[in-house]
């Protein structure tokens, strides 16, 4: 904290653990809303320790322990989605959305019908380490990516799905 943030006391609090809960609305049966701790306690999967690079620059970032998450299809498939004609499916995103803003899509394709959605997780653990928001929790990351860093996206805010009008 710096001292100007002492003098007008609108500093946030040193840890702030809140905003940590990923909601899931759209084209979805039921809406929902996991916490970091709701994700801890659902089946999960491991993920490879990977090289996180970034697409655009090449530049290579860290290297990172094996994540364990929650299958981004699970947690949909849990919500169920909305098919109301024939063919909604495959006109089907997938956007998650961080809280600075940032986000990426997948195709109901990939997630349901490639083995990216086998990969494609909702990371709460990092090298058998739970995942504190200030890490960054929860992440998104897909793991079966050329170039992992696009799609790792750090404190996961929503996920929404839109099946696309033409
Ligand atoms: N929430 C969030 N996650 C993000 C990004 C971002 O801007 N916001 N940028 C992505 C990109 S393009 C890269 S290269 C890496 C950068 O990781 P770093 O911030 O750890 O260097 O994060 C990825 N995940
Ligand atoms: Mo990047």
């Amino acid at each position: 904290m710096s001292p100007a943030d002492t003098a007008t006391g609108t500093a946030a609090p040193a840890t702030d653990t809140t905003g940590s809960a990923v909601s899931l609305t759209g084209d979805v049966v039921s809406a929902q809303s996991f916490s970091l701790e709701q994700l801890r306690q659902l089946p999960s999967v491991l993920a490879q320790p990977f090289d996180l690079r970034c697409f655009t620059t090449n530049r290579f970032i860290r290297p990172v322990d094996r994540y364990r998450g929650v299958l981004l299809k699970d947690l949909i498939a849990q919500a169920g989605l909305r098919c109301e004609e024939p063919g909604d499916f495959k006109r089907m995103i997938v956007i998650a959305v961080a809280h600075d803003g940032y986000a990426v899509t997948f195709s109901w394709h990939e997630l349901f019908n490639t083995p990216i959605g086998e990969q494609a997780l909702i990371a709460h653990e990092c090298g058998d380490q739970p995942l504190a928001v200030e890490d960054g929790a929860p992440i998104l990351f897909s793991g079966a990516d050329t170039l992992p860093a696009p799609r790792h996206v750090k404190r996961l805010a929503r996920i929404i799905v839109r099946t696309v009008q033409l």
